[in-house]
């Protein structure tokens, strides 16, 4: 980062609550969206943290959110658990069914929440981390819109589509990961686009099909998957699982719903849930030990796990008190602040 701002953990809520109430949100929404991302830019997850801001504001001008969406969630006798996030962001939904899908994951073994009509513009990692604090493996999905070209295709018709996973760990940070399927979160290439550097190679076409390092014209052609077809294919499940699965829109639907207002993605999610005291007939422990084996036999010969770069950035923002932003954000922050 070149040249950078301090903010205090104080300051990034009060930024975050000015920003959000001033474009519309009532307070419950607000503070929501401002704790996730407080907990986001503490643990240095830049495209994703104070920088969703202006997609959270833009959302607002379009109109089409509902700043004081009250979720409710259905009734259920099985290991479903459905939440309605009546057109609002994705957030009070998911912490208003979370207690419950903890209590259907340990009656049942396994369970899952689906989200429905919610926008959402945020990292999957605390949501599946809140289950892992709760003892439960989980993972997360959601389209966005359609940005992505599939496999061997030169045109958007997948979202950037994260995953996350978590598996808890006794007395250790949980192994989590949360990547989105595209090479990398749309979000990333804003921030590239805003650095005025050029993009890696492998990640984008521009409108006419050809590979681009330039993130404006990525952003105006197709971001590209992961891994070729194999990152193709998860992202398509995502689709399904998050889409029509759960009665809700694709990432092809939710850029039409948008309308070329450049809102956040309109759709829904799907979290599910594992105990592994249902799971590991009766051997927790020796099971643990057996996937801390597995850690292990990966971090000794140097290779790091998923989420480790960020557990180190929690600790250290987290005992200085403060995290450092790039000048150019805090200044188009403050902008939108005043
Ligand atoms: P990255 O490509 O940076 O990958 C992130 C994951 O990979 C993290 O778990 C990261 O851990 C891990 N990782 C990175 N490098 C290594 C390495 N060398 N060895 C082992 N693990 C590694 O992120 P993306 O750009 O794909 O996604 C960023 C965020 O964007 C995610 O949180 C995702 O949820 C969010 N997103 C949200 C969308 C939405 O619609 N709501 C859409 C798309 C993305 P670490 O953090 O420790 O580096
Ligand atoms: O970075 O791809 C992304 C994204 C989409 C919605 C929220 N983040």
């Amino acid at each position: 980062m070149s040249e950078t701002v301090k903010l205090t953990l104080d300051e990034i809520q009060e930024l975050s609550l000015t920003i959000l109430t001033k474009s519309g949100f009532g307070p419950d929404h607000a503070q929501a969206i401002a704790d996730l991302l407080t907990t986001c830019q503490i643990d240095d997850c830049q495209s994703h943290g104070l920088f969703r801001l202006f997609m959270c504001a833009q959302t607002m001008r379009t109109g089409k959110v509902d700043g004081n969406a009250k979720p409710i969630v259905a009734p259920s006798d099985d290991a479903v658990v459905r939440v309605d996030a009546q057109g609002g962001m994705s957030l009070l939904a998911f912490d208003l069914a979370l207690p419950i899908l903890i209590e259907k994951t340990r009656t049942h073994g396994i369970a899952a929440m689906a989200i429905n009509r919610c926008f959402h513009f945020s990292a999957l990692w605390p949501e599946v981390e809140s289950l892992s604090a709760a003892g439960l493996a989980a993972m997360a999905m959601v389209p966005s819109h359609a940005w992505v070209a599939p496999a061997g295709g030169t045109r958007g018709s997948l979202g950037t589509n994260p995953l996350a996973f978590s598996w808890p760990r006794q007395g250790k940070d949980p192994f989590t990961f949360d990547f989105a399927t595209s090479a990398v979160a749309r979000g990333e290439i804003e921030l590239y686009r805003r650095a005025g550097k050029p993009l890696p190679d492998g990640i984008a076409l521009d409108k006419d099909g050809n590979p681009t390092t330039d993130p404006t014209a990525a952003m105006d052609g197709a971001m590209l998957t992961f891994g070729s077809y194999k990152g193709s294919a998860l992202s398509i499940m995502i689709e399904l699982l998050a889409g029509p699965l759960i009665d809700d829109l694709t990432s092809l639907e939710s850029l039409e719903f948008d309308g070329g207002t450049a809102g956040a993605p309109y759709h829904g999610e799907i979290i599910l849930a594992f105990d592994p005291s249902r799971f590991s007939g009766g051997r927790v422990a020796e099971n643990d030990a057996r996937a801390e084996r597995l850690f292990a036999d990966i971090t000794e010969q140097g290779a790091r796990l998923p989420s480790q770069r960020r557990f180190a950035a929690r600790a250290q923002n987290t005992a200085r008190g403060y995290v450092e932003i790039a000048k150019t954000l805090h200044d188009d922050l403050m902008a939108l602040k005043d």
